[in-house]
Parts: C-alpha cells; structure tokens; sequence
C-alpha cells in the first residue's frame, strides 16, 4: 500500500489516483517514488491501460510549494535535482509504457500537473477542470516537458500565451484547441472515464503500443524514416494472434476478442 498514491488494478486497467487531496495532490519526493513504483508495476502485460486521477477537487497542483521549495535569502536551491531525480524519470516511463496512458483531470492541472496529464495519452476532463502554466507566476520555465509538449500540441502562438501568461484555461477550450482529447460533463466524468479504459483495455494491446511508439517517433523522423518504422511494426503486427483474431472477426462479422498479445 502507497501513502500518497491510490492504485487499483483490475480487469486489465490499473488506475492510479494522486493522492494528497489537501495539497491539490502536488509532488512531494514521496509521491514520485511512488508513483514510480506504481508505473513499473503497470508494465506487467496483464495490464492493458493504466488511467492516471487525482483525489479530491484537483487532479495535480505540481510540485509541492510547501516547506524546503524555495531558498531562503541568501542561500540558492538546486530545482534541477528534483527535475533530474523525479519528474524526468516520470514523464519518460510513462512515454516508454508499451499500453496507452489516460489523464484522467477531475480539476485543476498546474504547473508540472499539467505537464504530467499533456505527457499522457489521452486527456479527458471535466467541463469544470482547467490547465494552468502555473510556472511563469513563480519565475519558472515549463518543465516535465512542458516546453516541447506544449507547442506540439497547440502551435507556438499558443503555447507562447500559455506558458507567458500563466493564465486558466478552461477544459472547454483546451479541448477546441487540442490540448487535450475530450472534457465531458462532470457527472459524467466517472463513467467515461470508465468507459474508455474499459475500450482501451479490450483493445489489442500490441498493437496500441506500436501506434504510441510510432506517433511518438514521429517527432524525430522525416517521412521516410517514419514509414521504414511502419513497415517494421506491421511486419511485427502481422505475426501477432490479435491480427489473427481481428481479421477472424471480420470475416465472421462478429466482434473481435483481442488478448492483448
Ligand atoms: O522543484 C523543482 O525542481 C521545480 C519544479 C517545479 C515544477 C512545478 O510544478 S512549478 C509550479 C508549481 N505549482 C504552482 O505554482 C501552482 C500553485 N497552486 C496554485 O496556484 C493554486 O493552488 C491553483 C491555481 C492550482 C488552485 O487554486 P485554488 O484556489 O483552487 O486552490 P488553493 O486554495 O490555492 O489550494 C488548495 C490548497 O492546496 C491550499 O492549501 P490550504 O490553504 O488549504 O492549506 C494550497 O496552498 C494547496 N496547494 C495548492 N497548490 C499547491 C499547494 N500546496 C503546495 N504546493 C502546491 N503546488
């Protein structure tokens, strides 16, 4: 059992909620460790999907303000550390999860939130969530990636606002801009967010991980190099019983029974 992490795994979804609700579940050194223990154990293949939430009214104010984060007059702090140490290790597990990763923002996202829910796959929202550079206001930069995900995901101009600004924004208009997949109505919430683990974990898993690797190399491959990566992964798909099964399914027109491998 974690102190600062609630993790339920079952039925191929391994739900892991932020917990320090009091704090708008911001990071502390003992919530990375955490959660870095959680994101590993979601590596075992039983796990088909893993959604990331938040306790309470937020989904993940950053890092933790509290005591020991900024320096006292005089005396200058290393921010780097906590970079290096917790946030980078994070953001690449979960990039390197070989299954999709939901956010799953029931409230505010700051800062490294934010970046932590933009790093995920899929980001469903409540109407009533927002999206805050929180990291200006504090004479940060974005980090846990915030500055390469954010201009990917919305352009330069608005990722210029963004992260200049350090203003809300809403989850209405992060999904119009494509910061973010989908917000739904918060009474929703809890069943769409559970309906789309349900479908995600039902899918075949090998091939939604190679989609995610192949998207992800996108960033750094020219048209080319892409597509010589397709033909490896197709060339590895077709080998696998879930090609087998979707293409059984087909000409059966019967709804696919995908194992995951
Ligand atoms: O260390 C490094 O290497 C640097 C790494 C930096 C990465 C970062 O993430 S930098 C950005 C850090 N985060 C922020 O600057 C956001 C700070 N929080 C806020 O601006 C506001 O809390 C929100 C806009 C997110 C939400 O506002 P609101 O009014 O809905 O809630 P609140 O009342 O401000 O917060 C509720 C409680 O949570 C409150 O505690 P209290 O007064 O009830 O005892 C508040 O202090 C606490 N809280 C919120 N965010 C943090 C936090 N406590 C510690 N750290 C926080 N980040």
């Amino acid at each position: 059992a974690y102190a600062n992490l609630i993790v339920d795994t079952r039925e191929g979804i391994a739900r892991i909620t932020l917990n320090r609700p009091d704090r708008l579940n911001s990071f502390n050194d003992a919530m990375h460790a955490e959660l870095r223990d959680a994101l590993g154990a979601a590596e075992d293949p039983a796990v088909r999907v893993v959604v990331i939430g938040g306790a309470g009214r937020g989904f993940c104010a950053g890092q933790d303000l509290g005591e020991g984060a900024a320096a006292g007059p005089g005396e200058s702090l290393d921010l780097g550390r906590t970079l290096e140490q917790n946030y980078l290790p994070l953001i690449t597990r979960i990039r390197a999860l070989r299954k999709p990763v939901i956010a799953a923002v029931g409230g505010v996202a700051a800062g490294a939130g934010a970046s932590l829910a933009l790093a995920c796959d899929l980001v469903i929202a409540t109407r009533s969530a927002s999206f805050i550079q929180a990291f200006s206001k504090i004479a940060l930069v974005p980090d846990a990636g915030g500055t390469w995900l954010l201009p990917r995901l919305v352009g330069r101009q608005r990722a210029m606002g963004l992260a200049l600004l350090g203003d809300k924004l809403s989850a209405e208009q992060a999904e119009q801009w494509g910061l973010i997949w989908r917000c739904v109505d918060d009474a929703a919430f809890p069943a769409e967010v559970d309906a789309l683990a349900a479908r995600l974990a039902t899918a075949p898993t090998q091939a939604l991980a190679r989609i995610k690797q192949a998207l992800d190399a996108s960033e750094g491959n020219d048209l080319l190099a892409q597509m010589q990566l397709e033909v490896k992964l197709q060339r590895e798909l077709g080998a696998s019983p879930d090609f087998a099964e979707g293409v059984a399914a087909f000409a059966e027109k019967r709804a696919p029974r995908f194992s995951g491998r």
